[in-house]
Formats: C-alpha cells, structure tokens, sequence
C-alpha cells in the first residue's frame, strides 16, 4: 500500500513575532499544495500554536505541538497534557527531538512515557530519533536508533497514530544534510526493525522522515528513496520556499 508522504515544519522556538508568524503563513498561501497527496504538519511555539492555527488550516495544514507532558494534569508547573492537545484540537505533538533530548535531559523513559499519553489520548505523534556523530562515526546508528525505538515499541497499541523522524544529529541546523543514500540505508534499517519488533504490516504501513538541514535543493534525491516518506524541516520551514518541499512530495 502507498504511503501518503507527510511533511513536518518544526519552527523551534521561531520567529521573533507573532506578526512574522502570520506573514510566513500568507506568503505559502499563495502556493497551494494538494493535499490528498501530501500531509503537512506545521509546529509553532506553544505561544503563537493558538493564534496561527486557523489560518495553518485554512490553507489545508495541520497543526502541532513540539513537545507534551508525560504526566497527567495536576500540579506540573509549565506543562501540558496530551488531553489539552486533544481538547484544543491540536492533533499533532512532537516526541523526542535531539533538542530535548540533549538540551532538556529527556530519557528515552520521558519518551515512552509520552507516547503511552498520547496513545491514550488519540493523539498522532511524529517520533523522532537519530545518532549523533559520534555515534555514526563508531557504527552505532543502527543500534542507537533501535534503542530510542525499542523503549517506546511496546507502549503503541495503534500505529496508526506515530509517525517516525529520522533525523541524525549531526545533520540538525548544521546545513550538513546526510546524502540520500545514507538516510536510505539507514531508514531501509529502521523499517527492518519494526518489521522483527512490531508486525511486516506495520514496518510497511509507517511512514518515516528524514529530518536534518532539508531544503528545496536537496528534498527532491532523497524523496526519490523508497524508505523516505517526507521531512521534517526546522530552519528552512521558516521561509517562503518551504512549499518547494511541500511541492516535491506530492
Ligand atoms: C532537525 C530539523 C527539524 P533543521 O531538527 O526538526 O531542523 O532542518 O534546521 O536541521
């Protein structure tokens, strides 16, 4: 069965203004995307994710948090819940980005707990994992990418709802995107793994992207890979010519 490709633009914690928020989404209205053949996921700061929604779907984007609590409500100072995604029609979170993973101590544990939350809740999640340099460069991509997916396979109970980012991270905001044989091999690897840990229906149904300095010049090669089922783009999502990688997944 086809995969609809998906493309997730993770903003971080970008741009300085709600008024260039707003900007940005007017100038991608002038270049419509077919979506029935490609899903896109736009990711704004948890401030500015309530007021540009309306006009992210307007032109047929969903929206998303980057990030969601593992605990329920209650006293969690600066946090929220998959439930409060849900409830304010967010159907999208991210979970495990090498940024809170390296910078916010999030364990691949924080990670499972989350996932099992928005299991819970219905609330779709892009998944993202990937090695460090270090890591690539010791051969140990595929076992860290196994590890960071092995603490979280036996909390999905609908596979319907996950999405899985690739993204090394020696190729986040670094403009050193991996080549498209890279991201092939290694993805082919992660689909092999959930083929041996989950189901040969789920390793063919999930779709994976690949995340790590896309841009319109380079998304074309990899999206001709068989295992590369879109992107997730941080810097080049905060400009006009994001639809050019939007246009060249459907
Ligand atoms: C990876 C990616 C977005 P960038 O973090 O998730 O960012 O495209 O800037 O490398």
């Amino acid at each position: 069965m086809p995969r609809t490709p998906i493309v997730g633009g993770n903003w971080k914690c970008n741009p300085a203004k709600l008024a260039d928020a707003k900007a940005l989404v007017d100038a991608w209205k002038e270049k419509p995307f077919d979506k029935e053949k490609v899903e896109v996921v736009i990711a704004p700061t948890a401030l500015h994710l309530g007021s540009v929604k309306s006009s992210l779907e307007a032109i047929g984007m969903k929206v998303a948090s980057q990030n969601v609590g593992k605990n329920d409500m209650g006293a969690f100072t600066g946090e929220w819940t998959a439930g409060h995604l849900q409830d304010m029609e967010i159907g999208y979170t991210l979970i495990g980005h090498s940024e809170r993973r390296s910078k916010y101590g999030e364990s691949d544990e924080d990670t499972a707990a989350k996932v099992e939350k928005c299991q819970a809740a219905g609330l779709k999640v892009l998944f993202c994992i990937g090695e460090l340099l270090e890591e690539r460069e010791s051969g140990k991509t595929d076992e860290v990418n196994k590890r960071q997916l092995a603490a979280v396979i036996p909390k999905v109970t609908n596979w319907d709802l996950m999405v899985i980012a690739y993204e090394p991270v020696w190729a986040i905001g670094t403009g050193k995107v991996a080549t498209p044989d890279q991201a092939e091999e290694t993805q082919a690897a992660i689909r092999n793994y959930i083929k041996e840990a989950v189901s040969a229906e789920v390793a063919d149904k999930v779709r994976i992207q690949y995340g790590g300095s896309v841009t319109p010049e380079n998304c074309k090669e990899l999206m001709a890979k068989p295992n590369i089922d879109g992107f997730l783009v941080g810097g080049a999502s905060l400009k006009p010519t994001f639809m050019d990688i939007v246009a060249a997944c459907q």
